[in-house]
């Protein structure tokens, strides 16, 4: 509840950054007939016997019932085969609406809330991304299987992939990928952030889709890694800074990464602080048993990696991050758009940019 109050307390404070119209999909549900067939399949192979005759009265039950009852009939059973069903906005809302109340419900972890550990969820499932051989990215959620559970880098992200399975059972319909990029964009809206735009697409993949390790950023190195890990997904310099500003979310965990604290005072609400911290605060060298990370000197206990501070070192990223620091509407809206590409990236998507869908935040 504290985050919730907090991110609401922050949005009431703050102006409206922008607005967006809801994109309007045209999908409608599949023809329920197929349905019904699949549904009849399964009566053959556990009823053996009497599957003829039940199959005959449920064939005059569509007839008599027509597509208004099979859309409940839809709606409520659990026992259609997810194949059959073609979901439309109201049903991502749906599952949007889940993972938020679970957000509000589930605040006795870390900071108050999973909402940061969700955007981490959506960001390394996406960041995988390789422009050139045109692998990886959001599409697979091949983080479901080792090695890639296991690369360095996603250590701690089964809470988040745990944390929506009961949403993945209550919606088996939905991808993992679609699922995991969703929660991605439901956790930037709850935690007070832009609307993120969202479209449905992503296939599930198996293990022999794996990405290989290394293609995530190192938080111990510089500016040039940091370029060449995000040129490599096809971001610029600008862009790059506009996502780095999801670190104002969140924190890091010793028993994950090995660095230790939050990025702010308020990591379970999103805001342009990280920016406005590092330039306004003075970083220094924390002295530590840990790896070499920064700390601000008024209070000792805000953190910065040192791939962070690698964005006031370099000259380019730089001029970025003080535009970023004066002006949260410019950050917010540069973010939606950048964090809309970051979550796409490799999807063969059948659908229009236009098609995409802006959910409801929740009261
Ligand atoms: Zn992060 N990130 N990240 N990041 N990140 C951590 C935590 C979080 C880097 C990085 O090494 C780390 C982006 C870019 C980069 C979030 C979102 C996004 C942690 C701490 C590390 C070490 C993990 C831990 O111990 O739990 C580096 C080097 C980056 C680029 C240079 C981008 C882009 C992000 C989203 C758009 C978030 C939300 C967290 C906080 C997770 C949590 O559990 O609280």
């Amino acid at each position: 509840m504290a985050a919730r109050t907090a991110s609401r307390a922050f949005l009431r404070s703050t102006p409206a950054t922008s607005s967006f119209r809801p994109a309007v999909r045209s999908t409608r549900f599949a023809l329920p007939t197929q349905a019904f067939r699949a549904s009849a399949r399964r009566g053959y192979a556990s009823e053996a016997g009497e599957a003829k005759s039940s199959n005959t009265l449920l064939w005059a039950g569509v007839a008599l019932a027509g597509g208004a009852g099979a859309y409940f009939y839809l709606q409520g059973g659990d026992s259609v085969s997810s194949k059959n069903f073609v979901p439309t906005k109201e049903d991502y809302q749906k599952v949007y609406d889940e993972i938020a109340r679970r957000l509000a419900d589930e605040t006795d972890y870390d900071d108050g809330s999973y909402g940061p550990v969700l955007v981490r969820l959506a960001w390394h499932a996406s960041g995988t991304y390789d422009k050139e051989t045109g692998t990886g990215g959001s599409n697979g959620a091949t983080m479901r299987f080792a090695p890639e559970s296991d690369h360095g880098a996603n250590a701690g992200l089964k809470v988040a992939r745990d944390f929506l399975e009961p949403v993945k059972a209550k919606f088996p319909w939905i991808s993992y990928s679609d699922l995991w990029t969703l929660a991605g964009s439901c956790a930037v809206q709850e935690l007070g952030g832009p609307t993120i735009p969202w479209r449905p697409g992503r296939e599930d993949r198996d293990v022999a889709a794996c990405t290989p390790d290394g293609r995530l950023p190192d938080a111990s190195k510089d500016h040039q890694h940091v370029r060449d890990i995000f040129y490599r997904m096809g971001f610029n310099d600008q862009e790059i800074v506009a996502l780095i500003g999801a670190h104002a979310l969140g924190r890091a965990h010793p028993d994950r990464s090995g660095f230790d604290g939050p990025w702010n005072f308020s990591p379970t609400v999103f805001t342009n602080e990280f920016f406005r911290l590092l330039v306004d605060e003075k970083w220094q060298q924390r002295k530590w048993n840990g790896p070499t990370q920064f700390t601000d000197k008024t209070t000792g206990t805000l953190m910065m990696l040192p791939a962070d501070m690698a964005f006031i070192k370099d000259k380019a990223f730089k001029k970025h991050v003080e535009r970023y620091a004066r002006d949260s509407d410019a950050f917010f809206n540069d973010f939606r758009d950048v964090y809309v590409k970051l979550l796409e990236l490799g999807v063969p998507f059948t659908s229009k940019p236009e098609d995409r869908f802006v959910f409801k935040t929740s009261e």
